[in-house]
């Protein structure tokens, strides 16, 4: 490895791949990407767990910077699954010819800033080290496993598996107990592919969860056809809609409508299936009434679908609004439960004590035994990832200047760590929108912004902190304008991690919001950051957001 460049970004999926592209072919730097997987793909190359599949809809989950990679491209379903994911990426990194600058199978363990040559050292886990003026994180909002601290795993004689780090060859269930810990998002898609082929399988329920039907279908031809020749039709609305999605959100008011007119916009949104059903009225995710409407009426439909009435009540004894943690979408989740060999356990009435040599044991003393656990348990999300970097400077750690919990400065910049920028950061949109849509956005922002300070002889970009303080604030702010934060045990607060501060960490004031946003602050030339530039020498005051300015939720 030569170990000068100009940029190293971190990770090789949607962000680190465009972001090598806009680095290298279109600002002419030396570029590289350092990624820990054996091949591109990012979150997708290790989450290959059965059912794996993106909640969003393939025509718009998808880079649009280029005409040419969307025409000679065609999806197969609704939802792209996972292997096709990562057929697409790899699509994406030959056309662009990137393989030659990703560095696979290196784990970077730390980043350091020297500032006395003003650059940045790369470590890698295999001794490798590298040193760069720009560096970029691209490695994802939910890629650190979280394996829960149950006592007694390490007893455990069958095999286990956490499902974003699931094995590259195929896992057989053929005749063996299957337990799962974990119902959220990935949990929901799992139990149903599991129980197709597994002898009998035991769903570990904490927290019951709202699910509407996917409704994956095949692409027909037509279809295909239609998407491949509406490119610019398909980017203006990603671009304009405020999570990303390739469809708008209702007007209505949930209440405005008369009750019959409700239940018939409801059926229609749950016959349409995916995550469309939250945009079938504005105020799902603002008014606790409206949420309530929602939320019975999911309820109901859980109710006519499962038929042992102890398990429909466990499945509907939900705490939390509707949408207000991560809305999953389903292949037959609760149909599954309808299965004889298929069992419910609910851990809110009777906790895991440990795990055993052969499966799980419950607080009142029960027993179920198991080949097979499979930890659906999600992940250190946002933050999680970049702290495992242990990004550093001569004065900081990133570790303790996030003590208390992430700040930061559009999710992109955090004072006091120069010429680094953190593609969907905590305080982004990401998460609550389509992740490739708001992928692009950070990517071109920092494309330019690199350009800027290369153009006006800026050798160190770097947030002020109270540009950070106003940017935190205005997360918490639009956050707390939403039922969102009402949720204590969310991961978007950090509370699936024991220790972990309780900060609501997307943004969620909408991608839309978001872009305007980002947008001034660069044509105002860059706003809120301070530049040590032989041209300019910009320390401006950071724009004063109001949260009544942004007040959309965009998820
Ligand atoms: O993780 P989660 P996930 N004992 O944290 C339970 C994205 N995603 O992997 O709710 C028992 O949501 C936990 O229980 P509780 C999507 O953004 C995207 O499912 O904390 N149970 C919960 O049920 C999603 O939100 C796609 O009480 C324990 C589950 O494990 C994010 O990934 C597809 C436990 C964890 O749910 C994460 O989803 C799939 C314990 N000790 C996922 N610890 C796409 O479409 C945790 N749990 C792109």
């Amino acid at each position: 490895m030569t170990n000068l460049y100009d940029a190293l970004v971190i990770g090789a999926g949607f962000s680190g791949l465009y972001q090598l592209h806009r680095l290298r072919d279109d600002l002419g730097l030396k570029a590289a990407v350092i990624e820990k997987g054996a091949g591109v793909g990012g979150t997708w190359y290790w989450n290959r767990y059965p059912g794996a599949r993106c909640d969003s809809e393939s025509q718009g989950y998808a880079y649009f910077f280029s005409r040419q990679l969307h025409e000679n491209w065609q999806w197969s379903e609704r939802y792209p699954g996972h292997a096709e994911i990562r057929k697409y990426l790899n699509y994406v990194a030959d056309s662009l010819n990137l393989r030659k600058d990703i560095f696979f199978n290196k784990n970077v363990t730390n980043c350091s800033f020297s500032e006395d040559n003003k650059l940045w050292a790369i470590q890698t886990e295999n001794g490798d080290s590298l040193n760069c003026k720009w560096l970029i994180t691209a490695v994802g909002c939910l890629s650190a496993a979280n394996v829960p601290n149950i006592s007694g795993v390490s007893r455990f004689e069958g095999h286990w598996y956490h499902t974003g780090n699931w094995p590259h060859t195929d896992v057989d269930f053929k005749g063996l107990r299957v337990g799962q810990i974990g119902t959220g998002s990935t949990g929901i898609q799992a139990a149903p592919e599991i129980a197709k082929t597994c002898e009998h399988l035991t769903v570990f329920q904490r927290t019951p969860n709202y699910s509407i039907p996917a409704r994956n279908t095949q692409w027909n031809k037509s279809y295909a056809e239609w998407v491949r020749d509406h490119y610019e039709e398909l980017k203006s609305l990603v671009r304009s809609t405020p999570n990303g999605h390739p469809f708008r959100i209702s007007n209505n008011l949930t209440m405005e409508v008369s009750d019959e007119e409700r239940q018939k916009m409801f059926e229609a949104a749950w016959s349409y299936g995916g995550l469309r059903f939250r945009g079938v009225f504005q105020d799902l995710l603002t008014s606790q009434t409206a949420n309530s409407a929602a939320a019975d009426f999911i309820k109901s439909k859980i109710r006519q679908i499962v038929t042992n009435p102890k398990t429909a009540d466990m499945l509907t004894n939900i705490d939390h609004p509707y949408a207000a943690k991560r809305p999953p979408i389903d292949t037959n989740y609760f149909e599954t439960f309808n299965k004889d060999h298929v069992t419910l356990v609910n851990l809110k009435a009777d906790p895991i004590a440990e795990i055993t040599q052969n499966g799980i044991a419950l607080e009142s003393g029960s027993h179920h035994e198991l080949d097979v656990i499979v930890f659906a348990t999600g992940y250190d999300a946002m933050t999680g990832p970049l702290l495992n970097l242990n990004i550093e400077t001569n004065k900081a750690s990133l570790k303790s200047y996030w003590a208390e919990g992430p700040s930061n400065y559009l999710g992109l910049a955090i004072p006091g760590f120069p010429n680094l920028f953190t593609i969907t950061g905590p305080g982004s949109p990401s998460v609550l929108s389509n992740m490739p849509v708001s992928i692009e956005q950070h990517v071109d922002w920092i494309t330019n912004c690199i350009y800027h300070c290369i153009e006006t002889g800026c050798t160190l970009i770097e947030a002020q902190e109270k540009s950070a303080e106003i940017w935190t604030d205005h997360v918490r702010e639009t956050a707390d304008a939403t039922l969102l934060p009402k949720v204590q045990h969310s991961w978007y607060l950090g509370a699936n991690i024991p220790g972990k501060p309780r900060v609501f960490m997307p943004y969620a004031g909408g991608l839309t919001m978001y872009r305007k946003i980002c947008d001034n602050i660069a044509e105002e030339g860059y706003k809120g950051f301070d530049l040590n530039s032989e041209k300019v020498h910009s320390t401006s005051k950071p724009l004063n957001f109001k949260s009544s300015e942004a007040s959309w939720l965009g998820v």
